[in-house]
């Protein structure tokens, strides 16, 4: 029949439950927050009002519950934009494709996801243990080249592309941005800034240990080129929301500041304040 998937292409268990993520259609609210650490999950559910499911495979651990009454889920994606790939398709196909028949549906339900993560600081005026949300984002990942139809441009990606100077990677370059309406819910955070997302932690982000990086000049020539932090799954958080029909935001609590070498100085502390900042603020 028109529209069914094969067995290879929307995988599940034995049970259902989309492959990766064992998740069920009913095991997910319309809330979603997507943290990278699966030892974050329990410290944001902590807070909610009771929990009803606990699931986990991988690094893919889920809490799905009541915060004041609202249906709230939880879950943990682990660290990069291949894993963002995989939770990003999961949970469309948990919302958006009748699994069962293996059809999709015909009519089409939209998630808000609200990153909340933890990232470094390239301008050296951006401060460690403050909140940063996501405007633009610039991917060095190259993951949504993979994906037909997806064409994003605004001023940030313009002036980036146009100045970017590291040809060798300019071609895997792809860009994003905020759902504006779910900026509203972050309009007091300290910093609204344009974050890189890298498809590693160190040289990918500059750091140096026995290997060299591409370039010294590196971090500098990212903050003239309007970028305030980096982390590593904001990009195709923003692109994969645009393209399949969902709302998606991120804030990070800045950890590092890079320019300055300065880290946290108790990051448990930070991460703490970050969850019930933002909790405070997407369900009311
Ligand atoms: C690197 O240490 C990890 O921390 C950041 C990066 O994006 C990467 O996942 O985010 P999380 O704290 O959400 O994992
Ligand atoms: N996460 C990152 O990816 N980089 C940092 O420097 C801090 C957190």
């Amino acid at each position: 029949m028109l529209n069914k998937l094969a067995a290879s292409e929307l995988v599940l268990n034995d049970d259902g439950s989309v492959y990766h993520l064992n998740l069920l259609p009913e095991d997910i609210a319309e809330k979603i927050i997507l943290v990278g650490d699966p030892d974050r999950v329990p410290k944001v559910s902590q807070y909610f009002d009771k929990v009803e499911v606990k699931k986990n495979k991988r690094e893919f651990y889920t809490h799905t519950g009541t915060l004041r009454g609202e249906r709230i889920t939880v879950m943990s994606t682990g660290i990069g934009t291949e894993n963002i790939d995989i939770v990003m398709n999961e949970l469309d196909a948990l919302v958006n494709i009748d699994l069962k028949n293996k059809e999709f549906k015909t009519e089409h339900s939209s998630l808000q996801l609200f990153r909340m993560g933890t990232c470094g600081s390239v301008n050296p005026d951006v401060q460690v243990d403050n909140m940063l949300v996501t405007q633009n984002v610039v991917g060095l990942d190259g993951l949504m080249h993979f994906y037909q139809d997806y064409e994003f441009e605004n001023d940030f990606s313009k002036n980036f592309l146009e100045k970017f100077p590291y040809a060798k990677i300019k071609p895997m370059l792809y860009f994003a941005d905020w759902s504006e309406e779910l900026g509203e819910l972050y309009k007091d955070a300290k910093y609204h800034g344009n974050t890189a997302t890298f498809p590693g932690f160190y040289a990918p982000q500059g750091r140096q240990l026995r290997l060299k990086a591409l370039d010294d000049q590196f971090l500098e020539t990212l903050n003239d080129l309007g970028v305030t932090n980096f982390e590593m799954e904001t990009s195709a958080i923003y692109a994969l929301s645009k393209l399949l029909g969902h709302k998606a935001i991120t804030v990070n609590n800045v950890i590092a500041n890079r320019r300055r070498g300065e880290f946290s100085a108790d990051h448990h502390a930070s991460e703490k304040n970050l969850i019930n900042w933002v909790l405070e603020r997407i369900i009311k």
